[in-house]
């Protein structure tokens, strides 16, 4: 690229390694976007909103910008906007050119996916925006300031347009429109929800500040417009929405070292779910760090200390551990330092040891206070965490049972399984069957070699009320533990399953959704690797029949039922087919059942995933738990989704 962006550049002193290495840069970064933006599908695409976002929330931090908006354009551009300073337009020493041009055309070191720290304010304002504008078809950069409006205009990173005056203003900020390249990304169109959960985000990591997000790529598109005066206080109550609190309260502690500082904002509910997010310099920190690992040790020290002192926790086997005191919590831990080191396989983990001190200190130190001051929160805290405790030390005692008689000769397996004969697990397959005459259907139409039938009926257990120990003796999941053979919670081991398939067959109906959900929100809690490992399947029974004469074929959408009505009807245009919307599996005969679901070389499996688990887990949530008002408000807002719920 820009050969001419040498020829326009004014002066020339100074100019022949830096400049060689920048263009050089830019280069590099549409050689390898991957590198900069971690891929070029839509993560990479959401992720040049963020990059440039990040330099207006420094400017926040800063302390110069209260006001933040986002648009999605029409055409798939964006704009960004913010009331700060607006990026310095002066000529810099070091390269002779305006920093404005600097900024976009410098690729600046430390980037989040090019190794090396990442900074929060001091100094390190532009890092990325060379990265989107690399890889933007065009990027125009507008900055009010000092009572005028300053232009300049790239393409593909090169300069089309060098920075002049176009008008004058008694405002300042800075204003960034992009089209993203593309020859750079397999997709080009922005989801509306993906920008605005991260922007929600960071207006909770960034109390006070303005963020408004707007979709104008239809008219009366989606907008909203969030602040947060209590920052991350507020992100935990946003958490808690559809939970029932244990304390009205939300815990807020804070405290610095040097440059460093760290903020906690905690409140428990009644559900057994850990709910712990961390962030290191608003960056979501997924694998966790230093400073996970220092809140954790605090809060299990802090609870036992509190419980000895106050007289709760009397023997040794009152004391509880770690989990124990996490289960139930909600909390967001927000740290910001200079020397940021990510590790991990994903750089998601912080590693800076001194932050581990930090949190732990300020911990210890707040709660322990907070503790002393508000009786009543702690006991009501304490008492959950040794609820945990012995029901967690119950399931003990049940797996251990379990183990003793499967040590002794093998576990009896259920009444209602139809095993396979096939004893290789890698060979074999499940089918957990709604209701009995489904169930009886699947037993004829099987394959018995390798497929083994469980039939499931009535109502399920909600698992979400219930704990492990519970569960472990539950009438309608013991059976499929026991059939699954690889145990549950923390004894679950995949090397014992005695079945690689294990697959969902329900109806497309909501008895069928409900069981689906149960069964899914059942793995995802307990047997989690089951998912993670990609064991789990749905099956896919077909929703048309259609006949001719003596032909009958299947249909698993409406396009295909079109598609093969027209086929059998071939030229006779007025040949009459008959098309039958499925009942239900319990309505196939065995052999209709074999061939369009069961039946390896003709049916449709659908591998779920976690995500598809964790989605279901969240229906289960918000459809099951016991607040009214947030499940009604679901239903309304997701009326339309309701159909594809279950995935
Ligand atoms: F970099 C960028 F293009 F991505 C970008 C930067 C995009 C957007 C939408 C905003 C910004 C930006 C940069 N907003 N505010 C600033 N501020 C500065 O760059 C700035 C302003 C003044 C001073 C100063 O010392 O006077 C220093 C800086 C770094």
């Amino acid at each position: 690229m820009a050969d001419e962006h040498l020829m326009n550049t004014a002066v020339e002193q100074e100019y022949d390694a830096t400049q060689i290495q920048v263009l050089e840069g830019l280069e590099a970064v549409r050689k390898r976007p991957g590198m900069y933006i971690g891929s070029t599908s839509a993560s990479g695409l959401h992720h040049l909103v963020y990059e440039i976002v990040d330099n207006s929330i420094d400017e926040a931090l800063a302390g110069y910008c209260s006001r933040i908006t986002v648009t999605i354009n029409k055409g798939n551009t964006i704009t960004v906007t913010d009331n700060g300073r607006g990026i310095p337009v002066d000529i810099q020493a070091q390269t002779g050119r305006p920093a404005l041009e600097v900024v976009f055309t410098v690729l600046h070191a430390g980037g989040k996916f090019g190794g090396g720290g990442y900074k929060v304010s001091g100094g390190l304002h532009g890092v990325g925006a060379s990265v989107v504008n690399a890889l933007s078809e065009w990027l125009t950069a507008e900055v009010h300031k000092d009572g005028k409006i300053y232009k300049m205009e790239f393409a593909r990173g090169d300069i089309t347009q060098q920075m002049r005056v176009v008008g004058e203003t008694t405002e300042s900020g800075t204003r960034v429109t992009f089209k993203p390249d593309a020859e750079i990304f397999d997709s080009l169109v922005y989801d509306y929800e993906t920008l605005h959960t991260r922007m929600r985000e960071q207006a909770f990591l960034n109390a006070g500040l303005e963020i408004e997000i707007r979709d104008a790529r239809e008219e009366d598109g989606a907008h909203d417009v969030m602040c947060y005066a209590g920052g991350i206080r507020e992100f935990v109550t946003w958490y808690n929405r559809h939970k029932n609190a244990l304390h009205s309260e939300v815990i807020y502690m804070a405290g610095t070292r040097g440059d460093a500082q760290a903020e906690i904002a905690v409140q428990y509910n009644d559900s057994f779910a850990e709910t712990l997010v961390s962030f290191a310099n608003n960056i979501h920190t997924a694998e966790g760090g230093m400073h996970e690992t220092g809140f954790k040790a605090a809060l299990t020290r802090t609870l036992n200390a509190y419980g000895m002192k106050a007289g709760i926790i009397k023997i040794d086997s009152d004391k509880v551990s770690g989990e124990d005191c996490r289960e139930g919590l909600t909390a967001i831990i927000s740290v910001k330092l200079t020397d940021a080191q990510f590790e991990g396989q994903t750089k998601a983990k912080l590693g800076n040891a001194y932050i581990r001190t930090l949190v732990e200190t300020l911990v210890n130190e707040q709660l322990t206070e907070y503790f002393e001051e508000h009786p009543a929160v702690a006991r009501t805290i304490l008492e959950k965490a040794m609820t945990a405790n012995r029901a967690r030390e119950a399931a003990r005692k049940a797996r251990e049972n379990i183990r003793r008689k499967t040590a002794l000769g093998g576990a009896a397996m259920p009444d209602k399984l139809r095993d396979c004969n096939e004893t290789d697990a890698t060979l074999t397959e499940i089918y957990i069957v709604e209701g009995d005459s489904a169930g009886g259907s699947a037993t004829q139409g099987r394959d018995s070699r390798f497929q083994a039938i469980l039939p499931l009926w009535g109502k399920m257990l909600n698992v979400e009320k219930a704990r492990e120990d519970k569960i472990i003796g539950n009438d309608k999941l013991q059976p499929v533990i026991t059939a699954l053979g690889a145990g549950i919670g923390e004894d679950f081991n995949t090397e014992k399953l005695r079945y690689h398939k294990v697959v969902i067959m329900a109806d497309a109906d909501v008895d069928g959704s409900h069981i689906r959900t149960l069964l899914l929100t059942f793995f995802f809690r307990f047997m989690r690797p089951l998912l993670e490992e990609g064991y789990v399947y749905a099956a896919m029974p077909p929703l048309y029949k259609l006949v001719r004469g003596k032909q009958t074929r299947y249909a698993f959408t409406d396009a295909e039922r079109d598609a093969l009505s027209a086929e059998l009807r071939g030229d006779s245009a007025n040949a009459k087919v008959d098309i039958s919307r499925n009942k239900g599996l319990g309505e196939m005969n065995p052999q209709e059942l074999w061939e369009t679901t069961m039946d390896p070389e003709t049916r449709t499996l659908k591998r779920i995933t976690l995500d598809d688990a964790i989605k279901a887990d969240q229906i289960f949530t918000l459809l099951m738990g016991e607040k009214v008002e947030p499940r009604r408000e679901f239903i309304e807002t997701n009326a339309r989704y309701v159909v594809n719920l279950d995935y």
